[in-house]
């Protein structure tokens, strides 16, 4: 564990920051700048969180890697040379390390060392925290960095031990290298994870079958390599790039639609939708317009110009219509970004199975067995995404005020100031956590943005001789009817999506994302710091 440095049990921290992703790395780096005693405890190897887990073949950003990096550091932004325009997970990883190391970050990262539990002392007003090492420590803040998408879902289909194969989820692959070669491998789950993983594996494998439940939009990437010039020039002009992406909705900058999809006839549409295919975007063909999320009739134009595409790109039509998502609207599911995803299914190696039609019985000792027969295998990845912005926060015994829990509190869904404190877990914040706008962005913005006014939060108590910050209960209450609010103008709620929870068996359904966007939020955030922290308790 190079760079580790374990507390002695007993030891107290200002502030204990948990997950050494992107968002505990800055969390870290700006709580050293206040001259705070902190510490980061991280339960994989190493560094990483999302990029650490996730590199399972094809994983890459679907947002543009000159985007998709930190902002705080002008320098940094200067001297790292991206190389692709979508960085691979190994590029990503390497970034995160060199970040580490730049800022001399690791000496306060514990490895291998989970946070199980934290039980705030209302007496001494600091939270006492237990790892599964057995340390113990003690801090009067907790920032919980822990990731929106870290708590993998395991489909726990029946006889999965009994498979003599090998079984990869594709958010804890193995660090060591998986061959396919000569192999059949089966893919369940076609969400983005699935969509990167099926061509990548298709090049390899002797069979590959995926194993679909519900089709994906998938857009194509137009990933290449990054020209020097190109870099260079949005170098020169990085300032004003970064003030642009902050101020964005999104975290991305782009030209907002002015326009209804409504209000344009067909073949402008087409000529709309055409270009927006063309560039390469994740939300290209949402920025077309103003009303894609909003109304059905427009929704229904872009959702029909996409399968229109599968189309012409697949090449046997009953594979074509299996592939073309036709039970939700374009976009309330998170579309993907891909590449040579749909033309995979042109392999004479690659088949396609409708869960729908044929649902899987069982994992057997040979393979996977559907009312069709069982498919023999030698390797089961599972692509089945995550138990998402909720699940990392209520993996870890949260003890607040009088003995009440954060996994209780929020049985009935997530309560969450501003997204960042709950009512009764005084000096606990959380980032990229529900009803934040998270998952909704470009997250290496988000989490800036939250992590400046956590730590902008944390100065004010100290500047001023104070020990606690909480949530009022009422404030909680309006924010988490506004974030359901803005939700109901748009088509999100109504579909069945990990953005609401459906994925995962007993999750209650509540929109847990704020879509208001990041721009209105960090406006509200900021107005709530200058009005002297309004909606929160100071003491
Ligand atoms: O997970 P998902 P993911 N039997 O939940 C299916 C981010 N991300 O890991 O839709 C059979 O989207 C499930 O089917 P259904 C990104 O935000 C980003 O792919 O529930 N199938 C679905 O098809 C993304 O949205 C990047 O009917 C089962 C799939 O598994 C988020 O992470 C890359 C099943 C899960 O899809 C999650 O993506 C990767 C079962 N029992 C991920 N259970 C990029 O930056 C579930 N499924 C590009």
């Amino acid at each position: 564990m190079p760079g580790s440095r374990p507390p002695a049990d007993g030891d107290r921290f200002d502030a204990v920051v948990v997950g050494a992703g992107l968002s505990g790395l800055y969390q870290l780096h700006r709580l050293r700048e206040l001259g705070l005693t902190a510490v980061v405890f991280e339960a994989a190897d190493d560094i990483g969180g999302t990029w650490h887990w996730n590199r399972y073949p094809g994983a890459r950003c679907d947002i543009e890697s000159m985007s998709y990096s930190y902002s705080f550091s002008p320098e940094l932004d200067q001297e790292w040379e991206w190389r692709e325009r979508y960085a691979a997970q190994p590029e990503i990883l390497r970034y995160v390390h060199h970040v580490a190391d730049r800022f001399g970050l690791r000496r306060d990262i514990v490895l291998g060392t989970r946070v199980t539990r934290a039980v705030y002392d209302g007496d001494q007003h600091l939270w006492r925290l237990s790892t599964d090492t057995g340390r113990a420590v003690t801090a009067r803040f907790v920032v919980l960095t822990t990731g929106c998408m870290s708590v993998p879902r395991d489909p726990a289909i029946p006889g999965t031990d009994s498979f003599t194969g090998a079984v990869h989820h594709t958010a804890r692959w193995p660090q060591e290298d998986v061959s396919f070669a000569g192999k059949r491998v089966a893919v369940i789950g076609t969400g983005c994870s699935g969509v990167q993983a099926v061509p990548v594996i298709a090049e390899e494998a002797a069979a590959l079958t995926v194993f679909q439940r519900t089709p994906a939009y998938v857009l194509p990437a137009r990933n290449r390599p990054l020209r020097a010039a190109e870099r260079a020039s949005l170098k020169a002009r990085y300032p004003e790039f970064r003030q642009a992406q902050r101020l964005s909705r999104g975290g991305t900058v782009f030209t907002p639609p002015t326009r209804s999809a409504l209000e344009a006839d067909e073949a402008e549409r087409t000529a709309a939708y055409e270009a927006a295919w063309d560039e390469g975007f994740l939300n290209g063909l949402l920025r077309t317009y103003t009303d894609i999320l909003t109304d059905e009739r427009a929704n229904e134009t872009v959702a029909e110009f996409v399968r229109s595409r599968i189309r012409s790109t697949v090449t046997d039509p009953a594979t074509a219509e299996l592939l073309s998502p036709r039970t939700y609207p374009f976009a309330t599911k998170r579309p993907c970004l891909g590449t040579g995803y749909y033309e995979a299914y042109n392999l004479p190696h690659v088949a396609l199975v409708d869960l729908r039609a044929t649902p899987i019985e069982r994992i057997t000792p040979r393979g996977i067995r559907t009312p069709d027969g069982e498919h023999d295998l030698d390797v089961i990845v599972l692509a089945t995404g995550f138990d998402a912005l909720t699940g990392s926060q209520s993996a870890i015994d949260i003890v607040g005020r009088g003995g009440v829990t954060l996994r209780e509190r929020w049985a009935d869904g997530p309560r969450n100031h501003l997204g960042l404190v709950s009512a009764g877990f005084p000096n606990l914040f959380t980032v990229l956590g529900p009803l934040s706008p998270s998952v909704l962005t470009n997250i290496t913005v988000s989490l800036e943005q939250q992590v400046e006014w956590i730590t902008g939060c944390i100065a004010h108590l100290l500047g001023n001789g104070l020990t606690e910050i909480d949530a009022t209960p009422s404030a909680e209450a309006d924010w988490g009817e506004r974030v359901a609010e803005i939700a109901a103008r748009t088509l999100y709620p109504a579909v069945d999506s990990w953005y609401t929870g459906a994925n995962i068996p007993g999750k209650p359904r509540v929109f847990l994302a704020y879509a208001g966007g990041l721009d209105r939020y960090r406006e509200e955030c900021d107005a709530v710091a200058r009005g002297g922290y309004t909606g929160f308790v100071l003491s």
